[in-house]
C-alpha cells in the first residue's frame, strides 16, 4: 500500500526530537492516535516521547527546556479548574502554555474560543508548542508540525491559531456493496475496487480503511459517507442487517476524528420495512425511520447521519406522495434528532427525461427552481448539499446560484475529487485551483460573501448571525483498492488538496501542491519538485483547453461513460442539450431577455454581469450565450479561432510533459514512474483525439478556416 503523503520519512524532523504529549483527561481514541503517531515517529528516527498524564503533576515553563516539541490539550469542559483570558482550563499545567501567548493571540483565542478542532502553535523557550482545544485539534496540530518539516523547529515563526473553515468536512463514497451491472463496484471510480466492499459484502480485512482514516485525519477531514448515493438493494441493507459491519468501519474511522455516515434510500420503509408507503407524512413511516435511527445509534453512538439523493436520476423521493423536499428531509431529520445526527440532503435534482424540443427546459435552472422556494422550511439538522455548479462537476461551470438563495437553510457545497469529467484519473488534472476559485467566489451580498463563508455560516447582510447557517464542505472521493490509492499516482494530490482546502479555502492551491510534493516525495532530487509543478500547477486549465470550450461543458462520450470526446454525445437527448452548435453559432442562451432565464437566478451583480454579452467572462461565455462563430471575445480573439488555437496549443503542452516526466526516471520509485508514464501516454492520445474532433467538428459546422493552418480532418 502506497503511504501517500504520510511516508515515514515525512516524520523524520519530528521523530528525531524530544516530544512531550499532554493529551488531557478526555483524550479518548483520538488522543491515543496522537501518542501513537509520535511513538512511531520517535522509534523510527531516534527521538523521545514523554506522555504527560493528567495526574502527573504540574508542568512549569522550565519543562519547556526539556523538550523540542510540546503537544497539549488546553480545555476540557468536564474538568474546568481555572481560566486564562476567559478560557476554562482543565489543569494548571496547560495554563503555563497559554500564558505564553501574546496579548493579541490570547484575545483572539478568548473571543473565538478554543474549540475541539482548534489549535494554537507557537515557538517559545526554545520549544515548538501546540495547544489544542481538544483531541482532534491536537491531531491536526501534530500534522501541522509534520507538514512544516524541519522548519517547525528552526527560526522564529509567529504564533498562529488554526481552526477549520467549516464544521463538517466530508468525503462521500459512491461505492457499491454489490458490483453494479453498469456502474461497477465504485460508481465513477477510477482506482480499482472499493476499499470497503468486495464479493458482495463488507471486507473482512479493512486494513486499507484504517490507513485511509489516518490519511483523512491528517488533513482534518472529519466525515465519511461509506456507500453510493444511488442506493441499490444490497446497499440499502447497510442500515439494517449490515449495521454490525458498518460499526466495524466506524471503529476504524473514530480514532482519526472521522464520523461515519450512510447513504439511505427514501423508499427504505417499503423495501426494508415492508410498509405500503414511504410517504413522509405517514405515521408508520415516521415510526419506521425513528426505530431505524435508534438501532443505528445503539450500535454506533457517534454515527454522523444520512446522505440522501431523492427524486433524482431515478432515486425514490417525496414527489411520489405529492410532498416536497423539505417534507422528505425533515422526516429523516426528526428520526436523527434525538441522537444528534444530521441529514445531508442533496440538491442535485433535475429532469433527466426531458424533451429536447422544449427550449425553455434548462437543467441548469433545476436545483434553484426546486429548492430556493423551500428556504426556511428545513429543520436545523438538515444540511442541503449543493454541487458547486448548476450542472454536474464540469471542468468549468458558473457557481450554483442556490448557494446565494437560501439564507435560512444550512448549506454544504459538494465538489468532485473523483475525476468523472476531468480525465478519469488517466489525465493529470490538479483540481486545487478549481476548488479554490469555487470556494472563494464572492457569490452573495453584492459580491462580498464567498461560497466558503456561506457554507461556514459566516454572517452577512443576507444572512444575519445565527449558528444555523453552518453546513459544510463535501466531495466525492477518488480512492479505491489500487496500489497507489487513486489509479493515477498524481491524483493523490487532489485528495490532499481537497482536505487542505476544506480546512482553509483561502490557502493558495499551488502552495498546497508544493506541500504535497514535499511530503509524498521526501528528500527527492529538486528536479522532482520542479517537474511536478510543470505538469500539475496549470493542468486544470490545460484540460479545459483541449476539452469543451468556453464553459459550454459536456461533449463527452456517453458510451465510454463520460470519457473522451463526443461533441454531439448528449445533443438532442433526454438528458438535456448542451451546446446547440449549428452553422451560424454555438452556446446556450440562458439570459433573462431571450433565453432560459437562468442568469436571473443570480443575485446582483452577477445576474447583470452574466446577462450582458459585453461583461460575461470569456470562460463562461457559451454557458450563458449563443453567439456567432465570429463573435470577438474579451481576449480580442474570435470564438472560432479561440476554439481552434487553444485545443491545439494544449496538446502541445501535454506532449511536452512526456519528456519532462521521462527525465525523472530513477528519481522517483520505479513503479510509480512507470504508472505515470503509462497514463501520460494515454493523456496525449486522448487529448489529441479531443483536439482533432473538436477542431474538425467546428470547422465542418462553421466552414470558417483555421487561421493557423494546423491540420483539420
Ligand atoms: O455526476 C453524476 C454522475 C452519476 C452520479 C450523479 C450524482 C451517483 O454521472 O454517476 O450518481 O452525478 O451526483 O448523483
Amino acid at each position: 500500500m502506497h503511504p501517500a503523503w504520510l511516508p515515514d520519512a515525512a516524520f523524520a524532523p519530528l521523530g528525531s526530537r524530544r516530544v512531550l504529549v499532554a493529551p488531557g483527561p478526555d483524550a479518548g481514541e483520538v488522543g491515543g492516535t496522537v501518542v501513537d503517531e509520535v511513538r512511531r515517529a520517535v522509534a523510527a528516527h531516534g527521538g523521545s516521547l514523554t506522555v504527560h498524564a493528567p495526574g502527573d503533576g504540574v508542568l512549569d515553563t522550565a519543562a519547556l527546556h526539556a523538550y523540542d516539541l510540546v503537544l497539549a490539550v488546553a480545555r476540557s469542559a468536564a474538568h474546568p479548574t481555572g481560566s486564562v483570558a476567559g478560557i476554562p482550563l482543565p489543569s494548571t499545567e496547560v495554563d503555563v502554555f497559554l500564558t505564553l501567548l501574546t496579548p493579541s493571540d490570547a484575545a483572539d483565542v478568548a473571543t473565538t474560543g478554543l474549540d475541539e478542532d482548534t489549535f494554537v502553535r507557537m515557538q517559545t523557550g526554545g520549544a515548538t508548542v501546540v495547544v489544542a482545544g481538544g483531541a482532534t485539534g491536537l491531531l491536526y496540530g501534530l500534522h501541522d508540525v509534520v507538514r512544516s518539516g524541519q522548519d517547525a523547529f528552526v527560526g522564529d515563526r509567529p504564533t498562529t491559531t488554526s481552526r477549520p473553515a467549516a464544521p463538517v468536512r466530508m468525503l462521500d463514497h459512491w461505492d457499491n456493496v454489490d458490483v453494479h451491472p453498469v456502474m461497477g463496484q465504485v460508481e465513477r471510480g477510477y482506482a480499482g475496487g472499493s476499499i470497503f466492499y468486495a464479493d458482495g459484502r463488507v471486507r473482512d480485512d479493512l486494513s486499507r480503511v484504517a490507513a485511509y482514516a489516518r490519511l483523512l485525519g491528517s488533513l482534518g477531514v472529519n466525515a465519511v459517507a461509506i456507500n453510493n448515493v444511488n442506493v441499490h438493494r444490497t446497499e440499502a441493507r447497510l442500515l439494517t442487517d449490515g449495521l454490525a459491519d458498518v460499526a466495524r468501519i466506524a471503529d476504524l474511522f473514530r480514532p482519526h476524528g472521522v464520523r461515519t455516515y450512510l447513504s439511505v434510500s427514501f423508499a427504505a420503509p417499503m423495501t426494508l420495512g415492508g410498509l405500503g408507503t414511504s410517504d413522509p407524512l405517514d405515521a408508520d413511516v415516521q415510526a419506521w425511520w425513528a426505530a431505524a435511527a435508534d438501532r443505528v445509534y445503539a450500535t454506533i453512538p457517534d454515527f454522523g447521519g444520512f446522505v440522501v439523493k431523492a427524486d433524482s436520476e431515478g432515486q425514490p423521493g417525496p414527489f411520489a406522495y405529492g410532498r416536497d423536499h423539505a417534507d422528505g428531509a425533515n422526516l429523516l431529520a426528526q428520526a436523527l434528532r434525538p441522537h444528534g445526527g444530521t441529514v445531508f440532503w442533496r440538491a442535485f435534482v433535475y429532469n433527466h427525461e426531458q424533451d429536447w424540443r422544449d427550449r425553455r427546459t434548462d437543467r441548469a435552472r433545476a436545483a434553484y427552481d426546486h429548492f430556493a422556494p423551500l428556504d426556511g422550511r428545513f429543520d436545523d439538522n438538515v444540511v442541503l448539499q449543493v454541487k458547486y455548479g448548476p450542472m454536474d462537476f464540469q471542468v468549468r461551470e458558473p457557481i450554483s446560484p442556490v448557494l446565494a438563495a437560501m439564507p435560512r437553510t444550512r448549506l454544504a457545497v459538494e465538489l468532485q475529487v473523483t475525476q468523472e469529467y476531468t480525465g478519469q484519473q488517466q489525465h493529470v488534472c490538479y483540481l486545487g485551483p478549481l476548488w479554490h476559485e469555487a470556494l472563494g467566489f464572492p457569490l452573495a451580498d453584492d459580491a462580498t460573501r464567498t461560497v466558503a463563508q456561506v457554507v461556514s455560516g459566516v454572517p452577512g447582510a443576507s444572512a444575519p448571525a445565527r449558528d444555523l447557517t453552518a453546513g459544510g464542505i463535501t466531495a466525492v472521493s477518488n480512492v479505491g483498492d489500487d496500489e497507489f490509492w487513486t489509479g493515477h499516482p498524481l491524483a493523490q494530490a487532489n485528495l490532499y488538496a481537497y482536505g487542505r482546502l476544506a480546512w482553509d479555502p483561502t490557502t493558495d492551491p499551488v502552495a498546497v501542491l508544493d506541500e504535497w510534493i514535499g511530503l509524498t516525495f521526501p528528500d527527492a532530487d529538486p528536479r522532482v519538485r520542479g517537474t511536478l509543478h510543470t505538469l500539475m500547477d496549470d493542468s486544470w486549465l490545460t484540460y479545459e483547453a483541449y476539452t469543451a470550450p468556453l464553459g459550454v461543458g459536456f461533449m463527452v462520450d456517453p458510451l465510454r461513460r463520460h470519457y473522451g470526446p463526443n461533441v454531439d454525445g448528449y445533443e438532442y437527448s433526454k438528458w438535456g442539450t448542451y451546446h446547440f452548435a449549428d452553422r451560424d453559432g454555438v452556446g446556450v442562451d440562458r439570459t433573462v431577455a431571450t433565453g432560459t432565464g437562468y442568469a436571473g437566478q443570480y443575485p446582483p451583480p452577477w445576474r447583470d454581469l452574466y446577462e450582458d454579452l459585453a461583461t460575461c467572462p470569456d470562460e463562461l461565455l457559451l454557458f450563458f450565450h449563443h453567439v456567432p462563430y465570429g463573435h470577438v471575445l474579451r481576449s480580442g480573439q474570435t470564438v472560432i479561432q479561440h476554439v481552434y488555437d487553444t485545443r491545439a496549443d494544449a496538446v502541445d503542452v501535454v506532449t511536452a510533459w512526456v519528456d519532462a516526466w521521462a527525465a525523472l526516471d530513477g528519481l522517483v520509485p520505479d513503479r510509480l514512474h512507470a504508472r505515470v508514464a503509462e497514463r501520460l501516454a494515454e493523456q496525449v492520445r486522448s487529448a489529441t483525439e479531443w483536439r482533432d474532433q473538436v477542431r474538425t467538428y467546428f470547422f465542418r459546422k462553421s466552414g470558417v478556416p483555421d487561421a493557423s493552418d494546423r491540420p483539420i480532418y
